[in-house]
C-alpha cells in the first residue's frame, strides 16, 4: 500500500451543551479531518480530536495542524507499507505529539480495513458486536443544574455516569448524585488537580462506592497516585499519565492503578492503543475507552477499539446527539439504553458526510497530486 495523497480539514463544530473540567471549558470544538488516498482512490479518514488549548494535552489545534503538515504527512506519503502498525516506524523520530500522530494513524487503519474490505473492528483484533457506553458529564453551575444533566443520561439508559470534579466541586456534587441514584455505576475524573496535600479529602470520596477515581493528581506525579491506591479501596483509574505503553509499564511497576482509561488520542493512534489494551489485559487491569468529544470519525474509531476483548468497562462512547445536533457521519453513531453496535460494514461502516465537513471547513491542505 502506498499514499499518494494526503489533506487535512480543520473543521468546526458547537458542542450541544458547553463543557467545563478542572483543567477547560468548551462550547465548540476545532478538530483536523485526516484523508489520506492510496493509488487506488481509496480513503481513509482519521480525525485529530485535540483540544484548542493546551490545558489536558500539551498540544493544540495550531500544533497539531504544524506537526502533521510538516512532519507526519511528509513522513508516510509514497512510502510503501502492508500494515498499518509500520507507520509509526516512519515517524519514530517525532517526539510526543501524540494526537497529531493519533489522527494520521487512525486514517491509515482505517484506509487499511477500507482495502481488506473489512469492518475497522475486524482488521484490530475486536470481538464484540456492540460496546457499552457511559457518559461524561461537565461541572455545572449548581448541583441542581447537575442533577438534571444525570437524570437526561440515566432516562436515556447510559449504565454509567463520570462526574468531573475540582477542589470546589468533589464531595457535595458526589454525595448529592449518590444520593439521587443509590445504585448508579458512578466514577469522578479530576484532570489532574489535586495534589498530595489534598488526599484525606481524596480518601472521603472513598465512601461513595465509585467505580473509579480517574486522573486526580498531575501526570507526571504517579508516586501521589500509588500513595492514593493504598489507602483506598476505590480504583485509582489513570488518564492523563500514560501516552506510552512505557508509562503504562511503570505505573504498573509502582501499584499507580488499577484501572485504565486508554484515549486513542492521548496514545497517539490506534495502534499504540492497542498494544497498550494488550498489556494492561496480561496485567489483569481493567480498561475502558476514554473519549475527546470526537466527531464521528473519532467516535467510530473508538467504538471499534473498544470491541476489542479487554474493553471490560464501559467506554465514552455515547450516541452522536450528545455531542453534535448534526455529526459529520452518515448514519450518526446511535445507543439504544447505552449500547452501540459496532459497525459490520468495511472501514469505519459509516460513510462520512462530505457537504457538512465542507460547510464546516474553516482551514484546508492538500499535499501530494
Ligand atoms: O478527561 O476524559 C477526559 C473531554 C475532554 C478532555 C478530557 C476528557 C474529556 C471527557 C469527554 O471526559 C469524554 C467524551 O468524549 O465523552
Ligand atoms: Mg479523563
Amino acid at each position: 500500500l502506498k499514499i499518494v495523497a494526503a489533506r487535512l480539514h480543520r473543521v468546526r463544530m458547537p458542542l450541544v451543551h458547553e463543557f467545563r473540567t478542572s483543567s477547560h471549558r468548551k462550547a465548540f470544538l476545532d478538530h483536523i479531518l485526516v484523508e489520506l488516498e492510496d493509488a487506488s482512490g481509496a480513503v481513509g479518514w482519521g480525525e485529530i480530536a485535540s483540544s484548542s488549548d493546551p490545558y489536558y494535552a500539551p498540544e493544540t489545534v495550531e500544533t497539531c495542524w504544524h506537526i502533521a503538515s510538516k512532519y507526519l504527512l511528509p513522513a508516510v506519503l509514497d512510502r510503501p507499507w502492508t500494515h498499518p502498525d509500520q507507520l509509526q516506524a516512519a515517524w519514530s523520530k517525532v517526539r510526543g505529539n501524540y494526537f497529531a500522530k493519533a489522527g494520521v494513524d487512525m486514517a491509515a487503519w482505517v484506509l487499511w480495513a477500507e482495502v481488506q474490505q473489512l469492518p475497522l473492528a475486524t482488521v484490530l483484533g475486536g470481538t464484540r458486536t456492540e460496546v457499552v457506553a457511559g457518559v461524561s458529564l461537565g461541572i455545572e453551575p449548581t448541583i441542581d443544574d447537575l442533577l438534571v444533566q444525570v437524570e437526561r443520561q440515566v432516562e436515556a439508559g447510559y449504565p454509567r455516569v463520570k462526574l468531573k470534579i475540582a477542589p470546589d466541586w468533589d464531595v457535595e456534587p458526589v454525595r448529592e448524585v449518590r444520593a439521587a441514584y443509590p445504585e448508579l455505576d458512578l466514577h469522578v475524573d479530576a484532570n489532574g488537580i489535586y495534589t498530595a496535600g489534598d488526599l484525606p479529602k481524596l480518601q472521603k470520596l472513598d465512601a461513595y462506592r465509585l467505580t473509579m477515581i480517574e486522573q486526580p493528581f498531575a501526570p507526571r506525579d504517579l508516586l501521589t497516585h500509588a500513595k492514593l491506591q493504598r489507602t483506598i479501596g476505590t480504583p485509582v483509574c489513570l488518564d492523563e499519565s500514560v501516552e506510552t505503553v512505557a508509562d503504562l509499564e511503570t505505573a504498573l511497576a509502582l501499584d499507580a492503578l488499577q484501572v485504565l482509561n486508554i484515549k486513542v488520542s492521548r496514545m497517539g493512534g490506534l495502534t499504540a492503543a492497542r498494544a497498550a489494551h494488550d498489556r494492561a489485559r496480561d496485567a489483569g487491569v481493567a480498561v475502558w475507552c476514554g473519549g475527546m468529544h470526537e466527531f464521528g470519525i473519532g467516535r467510530l474509531a473508538n467504538v471499534a477499539l473498544s470491541s476489542l476483548p479487554g474493553f471490560t468497562l464501559p467506554s465514552d462512547v455515547s450516541a452522536s446527539e450528545k455531542y453534535y445536533a448534526r455529526d459529520i457521519v452518515e448514519p450518526a453513531v446511535t445507543a439504544v439504553r447505552g449500547v452501540v453496535q459496532v459497525p459490520q460494514a468495511t472501514g469505519l461502516g459509516h460513510a462520512v458526510d462530505r457537504e457538512l465537513v465542507v460547510a464546516n471547513t474553516v482551514a484546508e491542505l492538500s499535499l501530494g497530486p
